[in-house]
């Protein structure tokens, strides 16, 4: 744009919709939370299956982390920060982090 007369002026730049930014949400493994609590949070948080469930949670707990789901970053903060709050109150240290995908 040089603003010399009769410059055509694109008003619309881009059309395109960019889609946002996806995040993991990444549970950790540690040796006190329960099997059976694990597997309740992904069923409640991240609508998992029971045998999707059991399936990722076998996964955190043989290889140290697994991926729980894949949010747009406010649902991913926000999902991370209730398993978080859920471990709490039942006594567990159980956590997740989030990282973009
Ligand atoms: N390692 C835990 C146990 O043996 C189970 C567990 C699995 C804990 C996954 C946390 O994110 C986790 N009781």
């Amino acid at each position: 744009m040089t603003g010399q007369p009769g410059e055509v002026v694109k008003e619309r730049v881009k059309t395109e919709k960019k889609e946002p930014p996806l995040f993991k949400v990444v549970l950790l493994n540690d040796d006190y939370t329960t099997m059976e609590f694990v597997i309740q949070v992904l069923e409640s948080v991240f609508q998992k299956s029971p045998a999707e469930a059991f399936r990722i949670m076998m996964h955190v707990h043989v290889n140290g982390r697994g991926i729980a789901g894949v949010y747009p970053w406010d649902i991913a903060e926000t999902k991370a920060n209730t398993v978080i709050e859920l471990a709490r109150d039942a006594g567990y240290p159980l956590k997740a982090v989030t990282e973009e995908a």
